[in-house]
């Protein structure tokens, strides 16, 4: 595609409105616009000014529309080029005459993006920034278009420049150290380890920013995952505090994962009451059990039930064992008011009491979960396993501010850039020669630059830019 065109769009949506705009871009959009647009005064038209006119069919001098026309010279406009924006009535049946009448004087039509995309090409935006624009043409909630436009107003491009700067430099010690070993000697771990340690870090906290964005954007994702019958129906009951899921005390009623949203403080939480999982030779009961799974390892915080008052110390350690060890966890002992002698303070646990005695696995489980002791029939402690839940999803750090990492292209580069760091700093300390730690230097770079767009192919730029509408 010639990149050099003239090119023209309705940049309003199609369907009759207000007004409807007509946009022109490219080396001599202005002189094209002129052409059809019929003025009483003669003086040369100047830059961001809005004229008055007639828009007319230069053959016939047909006149078709009384519009504004909007002249912006380049390098000052959204494209970089010569933009003119014709503001007419918002007929569609008008704005396509307009159209074919700017093809006709030697335009073609735009094709999606395309308006962004030389704005991209020509400096105006780098890809985060076009990418933005592609948002915040979608927001639907105040926490979408608060993160477009910061975006678009380029905070994650600056932090990423900024750490590509850094990490230049980085890169520029380790070459020197291949091409002149001889004159400046071995690498030195001690130098370079802490400012790439300090890079990781840096990534590290746009990550979970991004999570704890996600979190307090789409809701916190909690699995409740237990033994049948140990009372995650009535758990997911409790929390929501209506009989949502179905009780029984048969093993094995909760067949479907059921999904709810409910918030603890302000945070969205979406709760999964799922399937107890044991083995069983019922189908539906097995493709519950796998759904379960599936909810565990998706979750953000797996609620673990187990119900104290029939243990069963050695399924319960199995079944903890089996799920995603990197999830956080809160361990639930349901059933606690059928413990006697109850309430007793144990250090470990959370909320006003807990039982006579930890069970074993859960004494050993040290860094799995905090563990507290609830009744989900009378609602006992709920508050504090509440709260035990905000703490797991990790969101103390994360102030109001809107995290800067929000696409999942984004959230994507900077994990491989971490990934590629630490691979680095591995190659580092195991005294691997210079060429072999650039090389993985190099590639966080890279990954960096695919944020911005200052290392991209063709192809995912053409890939980006696709998903926008036509005008824009
Ligand atoms: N006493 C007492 N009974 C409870 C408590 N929580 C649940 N139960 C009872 O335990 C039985 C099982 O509860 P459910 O909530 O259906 O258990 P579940 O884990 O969802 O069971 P499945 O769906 O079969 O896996 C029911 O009879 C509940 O009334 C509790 O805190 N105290
Ligand atoms: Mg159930």
């Amino acid at each position: 595609m010639n990149r050099s065109d003239i090119i023209v769009a309705i940049a309003t949506p199609l369907g009759e409105g207000g007004i409807g705009v007509v946009r022109i871009s490219g080396a001599g959009a202005i002189g094209l616009a002129e052409q059809l647009f019929q003025r009483k005064s003669q003086k040369p038209l100047q830059s961001h000014r809005v004229y008055f006119g007639t828009i007319i069919d230069p053959d016939t001098g047909e006149a078709l529309d009384r519009a504004l026309l909007i002249p912006f010279r380049a390098s000052h406009s959204y494209t970089g080029e010569d933009v003119a924006e014709l503001h007419c009535h918002g007929s569609p049946y008008l704005l396509r005459r307009v159209l074919a009448l700017a093809c006709r004087l030697g335009a073609r039509p735009a094709e999606p993006g395309e308006f962004t995309l030389r704005a991209f090409l020509n400096g105006k935006l780098d890809l985060a920034q076009a990418e933005a624009v592609a948002d915040l043409i979608r927001a639907r909630s105040d926490a979408q278009l608060r993160s477009a436009l910061a975006l678009h107003e380029g905070r994650l491009s600056k932090q990423v420049q900024q750490l590509s700067d850094a990490l230049l430099g980085v890169i520029a010690t380790v070459e020197a150290h291949i091409d002149f070993s001889e004159e400046i000697g071995e690498l030195d771990p001690q130098t370079l380890a802490p400012t790439i340690e300090g890079l990781i870090q840096q990534l590290e906290t746009l990550l979970q920013g991004a999570r704890a964005g996600r979190i307090l954007r789409e809701g916190a994702r909690v699995a409740i995952v237990g033994r049948p019958n140990v009372g995650k129906s009535s758990l997911l009951n409790a929390l929501l505090g209506e009989e949502r899921a179905i009780v029984t005390d048969i093993p094995g009623t909760t067949r479907d994962t059921i999904e709810e949203s409910f918030q603890i403080k302000g945070v969205p939480i979406v709760v999964l009451d799922t399937a107890g999982l044991r083995g069983s030779a019922d189908v539906v009961e097995q493709i519950g059990i796998e759904r379960a799974r599936r909810a565990a390892e998706q979750a953000d915080v797996i609620l673990f039930v187990y119900d104290l008052s029939a243990p069963d110390d050695e399924a319960d350690r199995r079944l903890l064992q089996s799920l995603p060890p990197e999830t956080p966890k809160v361990l639930v002992g349901n059933k606690v008011d059928l413990c006697r002698p109850h309430p007793q303070p144990l250090s470990h646990g959370v909320g006003e009491g807990s039982p006579p005695s930890p069970t074993p696995w859960e004494r050993g489980s040290g860094g799995e979960g905090v563990t507290v002791y609830i009744s989900a029939l009378t609602g006992y402690n709920l508050n504090a396993l509440k709260q035990a839940l905000l703490h797991a999803l990790q969101l103390q750090r994360v102030g109001e501010e809107t995290p800067a990492l929000t696409h999942q292209r984004h959230i994507h580069a900077v994990q491989r850039a971490k990934e590629h760091l630490i691979q680095a700093l591995e190659s580092l300390h195991a005294g691997m020669p210079p060429d072999i730690v650039a090389v993985d230097l190099r590639g966080a770079w890279l990954a960096l630059g695919e944020i911005t767009g200052a290392s991209v192919g063709e192809e995912l730029v053409n890939r980006i830019f696709r998903d926008f509408c036509i005008g824009k």
